[in-house]
């Protein structure tokens, strides 16, 4: 099958839509930005500074370790600068990176991911989405329908997201189905459609794009990959969504561990795209009450162990609809940086999730409380 152009995919005359950008290499990745590529014999080792030193010794410091062939990734704390530093093990073992001017400490990343792990940035990650910045002090909040179904219901159920407090639009326009005669979603046209929406509303779009070939596609309109469940260890697709520009949510499947999700999270960094959030959707275990469970203790964990900031999707975390708000409360308390739930203005004629979709109203009711919750843990909304 040969390749459209990316003209011919983005643009639809015929139907007035939105079109796409045309310029996907805004979406690549520029050429000044070195990736990184960890090998078996890499290492990660981290220099913090002193709360002094200053930015002549920093550059010094940087400059140096440049020269001698290995990357460094720089990251500016309150107080202090941290240094990654990330090389072949023997190379970086024979450098005097203690020796510099204005250095505090040189330590090894021992664990198993390096990228993703607190100490390689000694701060928390802001991941920008569109205009909105998730992993600061603000609690984020994403809404929209399981799938995208027709421009008017897009639009509409982003309008009323937005009024209610959302920042970010979700959608799928690809869909994941566990059953091949389930609704597939409306691919090329629903990301028209969501663009429409983001065009209406104004708020940025998140929406999952489930294989290789269909990314050029949806970084075309974007603003954010899903990676969902089913692909959590779809290691060619972390691997090419990593050399994007464009701000990844990964989700973790429903039978992996914290630590699968973080390794997962690895390939992305690694192939240089640090703009990653790490999204606890629940898993499978024995309890068939609800549709998953939703661990949060994977919150506290995961904002012990990343920088990259943490999303809860109560939705199918539990999977019914009566249930969600306390989940999301819950999520929230638990110190999740960002909420994703599912909204549909009709539920009972959804093609996916419906079981699950709060009402508008309803939403509108939830971040209330979500914004109580929020500041009561020294958070905001
Ligand atoms: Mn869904």
């Amino acid at each position: 099958m040969q390749t459209p152009s990316l003209q011919t995919l983005v643009t639809r005359p015929d139907l007035g839509l939105v079109e796409g950008r045309d310029a996907l290499d805004s979406a690549k990745r520029s050429c000044d930005q070195p990736t990184l590529h960890l090998t078996p014999n890499s290492l990660a080792m981290i220099i913090v500074t002193r709360p002094d030193t200053t930015q002549e010794q920093i550059d010094h410091i940087v400059d140096r370790i440049r020269s001698w062939g290995l990357k460094a990734e720089v990251s500016r704390g309150e107080m202090r600068v941290v240094i990654g530093v990330i090389g072949p093990e023997d190379k970086i073992r024979e450098k005097p990176l203690g020796a510099f001017p204005g250095v505090e400490s040189v330590t090894p990343v021992l664990k198993p991911y390096k990228l993703v792990a607190r100490e390689f940035r000694g701060r928390y990650s802001h991941v920008r989405v569109g205009d909105v910045t998730v992993g600061a002090k603000e609690v984020v909040v994403m809404a929209g329908p399981c799938s995208v179904e027709s421009e008017g219901q897009i639009t509409a159920i982003a309008k009323e997201v937005r009024k209610a407090g959302a920042k970010i639009l979700r959608g799928g326009a690809f869909k994941p189905r566990t059953s091949p005669y389930s609704f597939q979603g409306l691919g090329k046209l629903g990301l028209q459609f969501l663009a429409e929406a983001r065009q209406v509303t104004g708020m940025p779009i998140i929406t999952e794009v489930m294989d290789t070939k269909d990314l050029e596609l949806v970084c075309a309109y974007a603003d954010c990959l899903q990676v969902g469940a089913r692909n959590m260890q779809n290691f060619s697709l972390l691997r090419e969504v990593g050399r994007t520009d464009l701000p990844v949510m990964l989700k973790r499947g429903m039978s992996a561990t914290i630590k699968d999700l973080l390794m997962s999270a690895e390939y992305i960094l690694n192939e240089g795209n640090f703009n990653v959030l790490l999204c606890e959707r629940g898993i499978r275990t024995f309890e068939n009450m609800t549709r998953n469970t939703l661990d949060l203790n994977a919150v506290p964990v995961l904002k012990s162990e990343t920088h990259l900031p943490v999303v809860v999707d109560p939705t199918h975390g539990i999977g019914v609809r009566e249930f969600v708000p306390a989940m999301a409360l819950a999520a929230v308390a638990a110190g999740a940086d960002s909420i994703m739930v599912e909204v549909h203005n009709a539920p009972e004629q959804a093609k996916s999730d419906g079981e699950q979709a709060l009402l508008p109203a309803d939403f509108e009711d939830l971040v209330a409380r979500v914004r109580s919750v929020a500041v009561a843990v020294g958070r905001e909304l």
